[in-house]
């Protein structure tokens, strides 16, 4: 499948319902009212679109109505601008570290989809033709280091893990080092789930990162929050307060296969001003896409 439809089929499920939404409003008044305005408005929302480029789409679609008589299709068109307008300014892919190896600290809450991230990434750097290891400095939970380890296997990819219970910072140190010593591009470091709210796991991640950065002068290179894309506007909440805490480089929101709100990506983007560096569409190792603006914003909107 080409990259482009990937992205559709991805977003399907956002896609349907807002053309779906769209026409039905257009289809019923082809003559713009404030009524149908109101109700794109509630189409959009409902998208998780947030409200800053809801207004923007909506007062774009009345201006070119009024400036120039546009028809009810248009809309899609005039839509598909104003988000592409929102997310232009991404720089999307990974950093690439001038010397050694890249180091990638990948972090969030539960569940988000941090180690089936990491191991795509691993994927993704190797189908470049580069080298990828990952770090197993998920200590904490049970079947962390396993999980990890069989998407090790399935990809070859090594990993490097230790024991559960050991320190996470102790496992990323000899990550970084076996990193260095095979040359590899890249080192992926899946972590556990935490909540910002969880002082002593914001300090065990600071730790890590303190360690790493000793170790290799600017290491972490990247740290990407994943966020679940099916939370809608509460990732947006988190990725605020997880910022915070920890500084990012950039986002990564998964399961928008699974989401007719697709729309938080945009708002994300607009509110935080942090990169999307990838889109998480599906659980196999492709289904990771590095963010593109154009395509996503079209394939939302396109008829
Ligand atoms: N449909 C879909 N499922 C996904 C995607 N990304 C991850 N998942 C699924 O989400 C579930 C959780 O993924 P994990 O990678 O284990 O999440 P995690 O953040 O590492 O979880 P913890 O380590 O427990 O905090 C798994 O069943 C994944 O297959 C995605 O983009 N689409
Ligand atoms: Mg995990």
């Amino acid at each position: 499948m080409g990259f482009f439809s990937k992205f559709k089929a991805g977003l399907a499920k956002t896609h349907n319902k807002l053309v779906h939404e769209i026409k039905r409003i257009v289809t019923r008044s082809p003559k713009l009212t404030g009524e149908s305005l109101e109700e794109l408005e509630q189409a959009l929302i409902a998208a998780d679109l947030g409200m800053a480029v809801t207004r923007q789409i909506v007062d774009a679609v009345k201006k070119a109505y009024e400036s120039q008589g546009t028809t009810g299709h248009d809309v899609f068109v005039v839509a598909q601008a104003e988000v592409e307008k929102n997310l232009s300014s991404n720089k999307p892919d990974l950093l690439k570290a001038p010397s050694g190896p890249t180091v990638v600290s990948i972090v969030g809450v539960n569940g988000t989809g941090k180690t089936t991230t990491s191991a795509k990434l691993a994927h993704l750097i190797q189908s470049r033709g580069q080298t990828a290891l990952l770090a197993a400095c998920d200590t904490f939970r049970a079947a962390a280091i396993e999980q990890l380890k069989l998407w090790g296997t399935r990809l070859k990819v090594e990993v490097i893990a230790s024991a559960y219970g050991s320190d996470a910072a102790s496992v990323a140190h000899d990550a970084v080092t076996a990193a260095q010593a095979r040359r590899a591009d890249y080192l992926f470091i899946d972590t556990a789930g935490r909540l910002h709210t969880k002082h002593n796991l914001m300090q065990e991640l600071h730790k890590l990162h303190r360690v790493i950065g000793k170790q290799l002068p600017g290491a972490p290179h990247e740290v990407l929050l994943v966020l679940d894309g099916s939370t809608g506007m509460n990732a947006l909440t988190q990725a605020r307060e997880f910022n915070k805490a920890v500084p990012l480089t950039g986002l990564i929101v998964t399961k928008l296969d699974g989401t007719s709100k697709g729309g938080m990506v945009v708002a994300i983007q607009k509110e935080l001003g942090l990169p999307i560096k990838f889109v998480g569409l599906g659980e196999q190792p492709d289904d990771l896409q590095p963010f593109d603006a154009r395509q996503f914003a079209q394939a939302l909107f396109e008829e």
